[in-house]
């Protein structure tokens, strides 16, 4: 035990069960270890010593015993819509009187009644409903957060949703990872002319977001719905142009192949993935793109095909989960929901599941290097949770066993007795 790196440390926790995602064993465990931070970042990860309370009480070093709860990387919702105006519970109403969510699409419903709200909230509106939201994430061990743009769909609108987001960061105890989304829908405006928005979003937003420095992705949604395989590449050539990543919403109704264009592009990831084909699959194995899976807007729309798990296994491409926080498809705020639901309704393991929302979740959003696995020099973010087995975060739903929140080394949430 190094009691030099523990002298040195801002909080150390002893008796903790780690989940790493960091060794060969299943879920990384380290059983009965201490953990250490310094200056945010984690440094120390030992198995624990006989009598080692008695020396740090000796060396009057303070510590918090966990006394054999379970630890994981701090989760990551790495793909939510989670700043939005208004709600569309209306037509979640309407939904259930028969009426398809593509078909309120089309009438103007749909992404475009949020576009009218959004563009009608103020910032200030924007930020408090979006921080209740948050807010539900962050209790349940949450510390790093993508939110997409894409309700705006002019220059003013998207931009406001971007400083929105990015502000966020300076409110509440996590990281904020902002991407691009303004071909989302065709706004109004551009109706008979989607092609005219395409140009619009790539000559006159983008290189607006690109100099207030506002996005750290790009993003479109390739569907009948949305917009097709060659606008959609436009897009991702300017986003390449102005050198940022790309993601993308593929496959979630319909096959556009948009899967294998992303993959073409190195995208982060492509998002949703219920249609995609087996020569997607194998397009983003290459490519070593994430394939992230959203369980909530699958239940939600009462999707009947699910995402190929087998070929995702099979190909090796690492799966992430996330909330896809928005009003239409997915109005959820848990994250450990989506464990539960990977688990049910897609039929991951309970492992997977926790793996899709630390280290795979990361790679999504281009964080690998940082977050996603506790090791040592990497950022001290972690959930503590009152569990005696991993799988029990899947297993349980609409129950949360978070009792501790650390966001770079600081105890953000403590119910620790
Ligand atoms: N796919 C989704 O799941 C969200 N956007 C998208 O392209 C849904 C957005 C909405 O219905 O408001
Ligand atoms: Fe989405």
């Amino acid at each position: 035990m190094s009691l030099n790196t523990l002298k040195q440390a801002d909080g150390i926790w002893l008796n903790a069960n780690l989940m790493t995602f960091n060794n060969e064993l299943p879920y990384g465990t380290v059983e009965n270890a201490v953990i250490a931070t310094e200056k945010g970042r984690i440094s120390l990860i030992e198995p624990m010593t006989v009598g080692l309370e008695q020396q740090l009480d000796e060396l009057n070093i303070s510590y918090t015993d966990l006394q054999g709860k379970w630890l994981s990387p701090g989760l990551i919702d790495c793909h939510t819509h989670i700043v939005y105006g208004g709600n569309r519970a209306k037509e979640f109403e309407m939904r259930l009187t028969g009426v398809s969510y593509e078909e309120i699409a089309r009438q103007g419903g749909g992404i475009l009644s949020t576009v009218k709200a959004t563009r009608a909230a103020s910032e200030s509106e924007l930020t408090a409903s979006a921080i209740k939201r948050i807010e539900r994430l962050l209790s349940e061990g949450v510390t790093t957060i993508e939110i997409k743009s894409g309700y705006g769909l002019d220059l003013e609108t998207e931009i406001k949703m971007l400083k929105v987001a990015r502000a966020l960061e300076e409110q509440i105890p996590a990281t904020i990872k902002t991407t691009f989304l303004g071909a989302h829908a065709v706004p109004p405006e551009y109706k008979e002319n989607p092609d005219d928005y395409i140009s619009y979003l790539c000559d006159e937003v983008l290189p607006q977001v690109v100099e207030h420095n506002l996005a750290d992705a790009v993003d479109a949604f390739c569907e009948n719905i949305g917009f097709s395989k060659e606008q959609v590449e436009k897009v991702f050539a300017a986003a390449e142009n102005a050198d940022l990543p790309i993601k993308l919403h593929a496959e979630q109704l319909s096959d556009q192949e948009g899967t294998q264009l992303a993959a073409s592009y190195k995208a982060l990831s492509v998002d949703h993935l219920e249609y995609v084909s087996e020569e997607g699959i194998a397009a983003i194995a290459s490519s070593g793109t994430v394939a992230v899976l959203l369980p909530a807007a699958f239940y939600y729309l009462h999707e009947k095909q699910v995402p190929p798990i087998e070929w995702l296994r099979e190909y090796k491409v690492p799966m992430a989960l996330a909330t896809d926080c928005n009003p239409g498809s997915a109005p959820c705020t848990s994250l450990l929901l989506m464990l539960n639901m990977g688990c049910t309704l897609f039929r991951m393991t309970p492992e997977e599941t926790l793996r899709a929302v630390t280290i795979n979740a990361a790679k999504a959003l281009g964080l690998q290097k940082e977050l996603g696995t506790l090791a040592v020099g990497k950022r001290a973010d972690f959930a503590i949770w009152d569990i005696k087995a991993p799988c029990e975060l899947p297993y349980a739903f609409g129950h949360n066993p978070c009792v501790g929140v650390v966001k770079n080394g600081e105890p953000v949430l403590d119910k620790l007795i």
